[in-house]
């Protein structure tokens, strides 16, 4: 089996200081908490970033500032900036991040509910923006996908050619209107991916373990953090993104999985090394 490639997505956009206080803000508490996810076992950083007081933006300032300070302590590592952002913004807004050539982004593959009364929205053609805008910076893009036809979708923009290789999924399972992430659904998504694909899972909440250790037990590779869950264990908040990556790190070891360098994360996943 490959190595395993841990992703942290260290901040997200929705989860606040007042549900964990090691939610990173401030461009500071960005490299802290970079650092110590890289230190523990990650070779991607999902990255989002926040004004001082919290609230997401997709400002290409602001993220230029958090690259830079990452790469300050740790200067190999995989960022990868989310094209997500947070519900709400325009496409335009969103993509600001790849203005700066990372080597990676984020490509969200359909819409999904959010909660309440939210929507993310991601309609093909918004898909068709972001993959012209990504593949023209020669970015490669993470598919985010929140549940099976979000798959369904990526497949038949590859056969028109509209999305290209390498192709890396996320699935982000879970999320309150998305598909759940019990094992049943696990094969399904990893079933469904077309040959040669290489995936992560991301577990939001409650899921966030379980479908590591499926992920990690079937080959696949992970991604945790505060973004998708702010406990450690039932009850017990995590002291930052670097205690869920030990997690991850230390179910890995039961199963003989090792862990990816960056380099290493950058030959399995297609990224240029
Ligand atoms: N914050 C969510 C609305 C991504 O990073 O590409 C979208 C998100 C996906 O987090
Ligand atoms: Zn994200």
């Amino acid at each position: 089996m490959e190595k395993l490639v841990i992703t942290a997505a260290i901040c997200g956009a929705e989860v606040l200081k007042e549900h964990n206080e090691y939610v990173p803000y401030t461009i500071e508490e960005i490299r802290e908490e970079a650092y110590k996810a890289y230190k523990a076992g990650a070779s991607i950083i999902h990255l989002h970033v926040r004004n001082d007081d919290g609230t997401p933006t997709q400002d290409k300032n602001r993220f230029e500032l958090a690259i830079n300070a990452i790469k300050e302590v740790a200067p190999n590592v995989i960022i990868q900036p989310s094209t997500g952002g947070a519900v709400g913004m325009t496409n335009d807004e969103r993509l600001q991040p790849t203005e700066l050539y990372p080597e990676m982004c984020t490509l969200d593959c359909g819409s999904v509910n959010f909660g309440g009364n939210e929507v993310f929205i991601n309609t093909e053609d918004d898909i068709k923006y972001f993959a012209s805008k990504i593949y023209s910076k020669n970015i490669v893009p993470e598919l985010e996908c929140f549940g099976k036809m979000h798959i369904d979708q990526v497949n038949r923009l590859y056969k028109k050619g509209v999305i290209k290789e390498p192709l890396h999924f996320s699935f982000v399972l879970g999320v309150n209107g998305g598909q759940t992430g019990d094992e049943r659904d696990f094969i399904f998504l990893k079933e469904s991916l077309p040959k040669g694909a290489t995936y992560s899972v991301a577990g939001v909440g409650r899921y966030e373990f379980s479908l590591a250790e499926l992920a990690i037990k079937h080959g696949g590779h992970v991604r945790v953090g505060l973004e998708d869950n702010i406990y450690l264990e039932k009850g017990v908040l995590a002291k930052g993104n670097e205690d869920l990556v030990k997690k991850v790190v230390s179910i890995a070891k039961q199963y003989n999985r090792e862990i990816a360098t960056p380099d290493e994360a950058r030959r399995i996943i297609g990224l240029k090394e």
